[in-house]
């Protein structure tokens, strides 16, 4: 199979913007806008952004951005996490069909449900959720914090965690204690499978192969490495090794390379696919950014109460998080 093999950054020299780049850049600065951008947009966006991070460190962003527009590229919960902690602004998104599978396997009603069977239970849920599950919610994690967030509550504490069952897992593998696991997924990172790492390892037998904790238990125990997307780039920077195997989006090695120019980022393939791709991440395009910005639409609506609501859980995990 064709490998998708990303050489050192450095050895491309430097890339001139294009003109819709340089479009966006102008148009941006007309409406006094910051662009957010997630890890696992497409290299053209990451380029153009004011910072480009995961879920944490874009919240973090969104909170301190003295901006009147926000323009994120992600996915729906993302830029609504950037409008829960900004309400006063304007929160616009290239393309609101862009969602994520883990909100679609959560509704906010079945968590009601659980946690009405569990009412001693503590709610901790991955960023990846939907506002009205974050409103249900007494804490939010997101992968970079999920460890430290759950390694804080009391051993003696009954935690439903929601919506990842990998995630979920991972946490339970690592911190050694059990919690009521929502049975969600990323479709996505479910595609890997032990043998994808296996055979491409046996073409690159020295490089480290490092996975994101949404991916399934046999696939992350074959890796050298499973972790957030920040952690990867902190990973491959103090790591020896020159190459690394990158199993998640596929759009993470522009992150990468940018960070850490000097080393070569293989994608793990999943099936027949050479890398793994987010079909909502990749609806995010330059020109639809480039709309957005112009016509400050779509932009993110929510009604008072549910921000008033799911802003607690959120706070508290930026607060809770080191
Ligand atoms: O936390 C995030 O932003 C996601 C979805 C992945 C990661 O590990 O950064």
């Amino acid at each position: 199979m064709k490998r998708d093999i990303y050489p050192p950054l450095e050895s491309e020299g430097a890339r001139k913007l294009s003109n819709i780049q340089r479009e966006i850049l102008k148009i941006k600065k007309e409406r006094e806008a910051v662009i957010l951008a997630h890890n696992y947009v497409c290299r053209e966006i990451q380029e153009v952004a004011d910072f480009t991070g995961d879920s944490l460190g874009l919240s973090r962003e969104a909170k301190k951005t003295g901006a009147k527009v926000i323009a994120f590229a992600g996915v729906d919960f993302m830029a609504e996490t950037a409008k829960i902690l900004n309400p006063e602004k304007i929160v616009v998104i290239p393309d609101s069909n862009a969602g994520c599978s883990l909100e679609e396997l959560c509704e906010a009603s079945k968590l009601a449900s659980l946690k009405a069977e569990h009412p001693d239970a503590l709610v901790i849920s991955y960023i990846n959720c939907g506002a009205k599950v974050k409103v249900l919610s007494d804490i939010i994690c997101t992968s970079g914090n999920a460890l430290d967030i759950v390694s804080q509550i009391s051993p003696d504490r009954e935690i439903i965690f929601c919506p990842d069952r990998n995630l979920g897992s991972w946490i339970e593998e690592k911190l050694n204690r059990k919690m009521i696991l929502w049975n969600g997924y990323c479709k996505a990172h479910v595609k890997y499978s032990p043998n994808d790492i296996l055979e491409l390892k046996k073409e690159f037998p020295n490089a480290p192969a490092i996975a994101h904790p949404e991916c399934p238990k046999e696939v992350r125990d074959v890796c050298d490495c499973v972790c957030s997307t920040e952690k990867m780039i902190s990973f491959c920077k103090t790591n020896p090794s020159d190459t690394f195997l990158i199993a998640t989006i596929s759009e993470m090695v522009h992150r990468l390379r940018k960070e850490v120019p000097d080393k070569t980022f293989v994608s793990v393939p999943s099936g027949n696919q050479p890398s793994q791709r987010c079909d909502h991440m990749l609806l995010n395009t330059p020109e639809k950014l480039l709309e957005c910005l112009k016509n400050l639409s779509p932009r993110i609506e929510l009604d008072a109460s549910t921000i008033e609501a799911a802003r607690a859980p959120i706070e508290r995990m930026l607060t809770m998080s080191k």
